[in-house]
């Protein structure tokens, strides 16, 4: 089922459960070659998500800055090939949103563990704006913080849940956007993790 949370932003409640061993597989496979890693911010700080990616295009953050690059930092080599699985489910719930011609170029895989979060900020690394971001959340449930245009404005607090892919686009592109502290717990899938995959048109 649906819910508009915002305009732009769509919540596919369940949408990617069906595929949930396949998607669980495919990371298991994407960390056997490119591990996680906990990235420097360009102020030095250590980010508690622990980030991978595949695709074409990586995010990656360092004392220079961000941005998305062909190699992976720590090896030197190529990302992960974005199995077809991330691709077909990605497309699918962007055309879902009415965005027909979405083709992901980059997959963030981000794991938190107890204690982990995500800081309110913009997503802005990548060139074409008029391209929404697919997200899908795996394991734990953790509240996502859905603000302005500004950062001074008030977030709304959405959790979100296993399985759930969201689309975001048109005038919630560029909106203020984090997520709490993860609590302790156990999911059946994943353990004492929630993974969240990004999908993201970089170029
Ligand atoms: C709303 N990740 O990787 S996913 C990120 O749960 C990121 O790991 C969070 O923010 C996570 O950059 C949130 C949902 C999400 C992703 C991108 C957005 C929401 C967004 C871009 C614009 C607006
Ligand atoms: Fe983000």
């Amino acid at each position: 089922f649906t819910e508009h949370v915002s305009e732009g932003a769509l919540v596919l409640r369940q949408f990617a459960t069906t595929q949930e061993h396949d998607l669980l597989t495919e990371i298991s496979q994407i960390i056997a070659l490119a591990p996680f890693r906990h990235m420097t911010t360009p102020g030095g700080h250590s980010m508690s998500a622990a980030m991978t990616c595949c695709g074409r295009y990586g995010w990656v953050t360092d004392a220079r800055g961000y941005r998305y690059q062909r190699e992976d930092p720590s090896s030197g080599k190529p990302w992960p090939v974005m199995p077809t699985t991330f691709a077909d489910l990605a497309q699918s719930a962007a055309q879902s949103a009415g965005y027909a011609d979405f083709i992901p170029d980059s997959c963030l895989i981000n794991r938190y563990k107890a204690g982990a979060k995500m800081g309110l900020h913009q997503d802005k690394n990548e060139q074409d704006f008029t391209q929404p971001i697919v997200s899908v959340s795996l394991g734990l449930s953790q509240v996502f913080q859905f603000g302005g245009l500004v950062r001074g404005e008030r977030p709304r607090n959405i959790p979100l849940y296993h399985g759930d892919v969201v689309v975001w686009g048109g005038p919630a592109r560029l909106r203020y956007h984090g997520v709490l502290t993860l609590k302790a717990g156990e999911h059946p899938l994943t353990g004492s993790c929630r993974y969240n995959l990004t999908f993201r048109c970089a170029r």
